[in-house]
This record gives structure tokens, sequence and C-alpha cells, in this order.
């Protein structure tokens, strides 16, 4: 049987509306075709890490990677493996990593989330072919997917569990004003911040006695995780500034 998720096409994608329904996401991405971009992962971690999701982060195409491109993959297992996401190293030519994925998918509810393009419907044709999921290829043009399917659909697994197949992810922006719910947001930077002389109130940028300062000059914070949640704080920042001046 499948369901039509509550998702109208025209919506923007918005994690809230599904995240009652399930137990983990499954974040697809590429180092390559499409070019991962800067900070995609810290934004949708922000939005599963304020609804407690636990999020399985997989790097797909991991037959077209070169030399560099692998070394830019160990890079992000080491950053995101280590504040505790899974990590998983796809090919679907190859085969390689499926079996882990089903293990991961058996008897959960899984939203699978990614930019248009990564192959998000071909891998779950790879462990479900009976689906038999739309796919596209990526454009020559812009080296971008062509946003292929278009509504989030719900299927059943026949080795146990549900998976939720969703449109590209256009962009990620914030709903949420809250400068602390981001910082909170930042796993690693929430646990240190116990440690910050303003606690859980500190935004660990020009606060003195800083946890997170700290920690990042001793390594052992990530400067990319650092840099991308200032990025974010600024955009929300910039928001609320906007926001501001409407109302006169
Ligand atoms: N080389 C290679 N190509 C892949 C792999 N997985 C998917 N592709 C190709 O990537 C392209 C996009 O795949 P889709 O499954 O349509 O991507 P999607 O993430 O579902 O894209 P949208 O539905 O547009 O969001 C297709 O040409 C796939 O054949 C892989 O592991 N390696
Ligand atoms: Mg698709
Ligand atoms: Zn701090």
């Amino acid at each position: 049987m499948n369901y039509v998720v509550r998702q109208s096409p025209r919506r923007k994608h918005d994690l809230h509306l599904m995240a009652a329904n399930m137990d983990q996401a499954i974040l697809i991405t590429t180092i390559v075709q499409p070019d991962l971009k800067p900070g995609f992962i810290d934004r949708f971690l922000v939005m599963t890490e304020r609804d407690e999701i636990p999020v399985t982060i997989v790097f797909n195409k991991a037959d077209v990677y070169d030399e560099a491109d692998m070394e830019r993959f160990e890079e992000m297992k080491n950053i995101y493996g280590s504040i505790g996401y899974g990590i998983l190293l796809s090919s679907v030519p190859q085969k390689l990593g499926l079996e882990e994925l089903k293990s991961i998918l058996k008897d959960k509810t899984t939203l699978v989330s990614g930019q248009s393009g990564v192959g998000k419907s071909t891998l779950i044709n790879a462990i479900q072919p009976q689906l038999a999921l739309r796919t596209g290829e990526i454009s020559d043009y812009s080296g971008k997917g062509q946003h292929t399917t278009t509504f989030a659909e719900m299927f059943d697994l026949d080795f146990g569990g549900y998976i939720i197949d969703t449109p590209g992810i256009k962009t990620l922006g914030f709903n949420d004003k809250d400068k602390a719910n981001i910082a909170h947001s930042f796993r690693e930077f929430f646990a240190l911040s116990h440690n910050c002389r303003f606690g859980g109130a500190c935004l660990h940028r020009d606060e003195p006695g800083c946890a997170v300062h700290e920690a990042l000059r001793n390594g052992e914070v990530s400067e990319l995780r650092f840099s991308n949640y200032l990025t974010l704080l600024d955009e929300v920042e910039d928001q609320n500034y906007w926001e501001r001046r409407k109302e006169f």
C-alpha cells in the first residue's frame, strides 16, 4: 500500500509537517554530481536536531569520487561521525553500502531527504526494485538535479518499515529567529555550553569564558562547523533586522 504524505508540491519543503510520522531521517548527499553545497548538511541538522530526529548522512555516488573527493568524504566522516551522526558511503552501480542501508531502514519509518539529483529515488529503487520510482539525470548544463520527484510519498519496505521519498530540497531557510535555538542545535556546542561562563545563553561569539572557543583552539570543535554556525547566526540576525524595519 502506498500513502501520500501531507505535503503539496507547491509547499516549501517542511520537515516539521512530517516529523510526527518518522523515526529517523536519512540525508543523502554527494561530494560531486551535484557538488555538496557548503553548509547544507548543517542547515539540515539544525532542523532535525530541534525535533530530536536521528540522522544518518549518506554520501552517495562513491563510484565517481576521485582521490580529492575521497579525502573530502573522510573529512566529513570525521567531523559528523565524531559528533554522533551515522555516516555511510554508498554507490548504486557498485552496490556499495546497500546492505548497511537496509539494516538502518529495517522496521523504522524513515524520511529520505537531500538536494535534487543526489540519487534518493535511485537508492530506494536499489533496495526495493519493485517500486520503480522515477529518476532523472542531472543536467549537463548546470550540473544540478532536475527535480524529478515532485511530491513526498511513503512506501512499505518488504523487509519491514516504511520509507518516504521526497522532492529535492531547493533552499533551507529558517523560520527560527531565536539565535539560542540555533546554538543549541549544534549538539557538540550545546554539550560544551555547560562550561561556558554564560551557560546556555552563550552564543559562542564574543562572550568571555566561552568553552566552544576553547575547544576550537584545542581542535576539539571543527572549524567548518563553527564557521557554518556563524553564517547561520548572521543570517538570522539579518532576517530579524529586516523584519524589525518593516514595522516602521
Ligand atoms: N554514478 C552514480 N550515479 C548515481 C548513483 N545514484 C544515483 N545516480 C544517478 O543520479 C541521477 C539522479 O538520481 P535520482 O534518483 O533521480 O535523484 P533524486 O535525489 O531522487 O532527485 P530528485 O527526485 O530530483 O530530488 C540519476 O541519473 C541516477 O542514475 C550512484 O551511486 N552513482
Ligand atoms: Mg527523486
Ligand atoms: Zn560559549
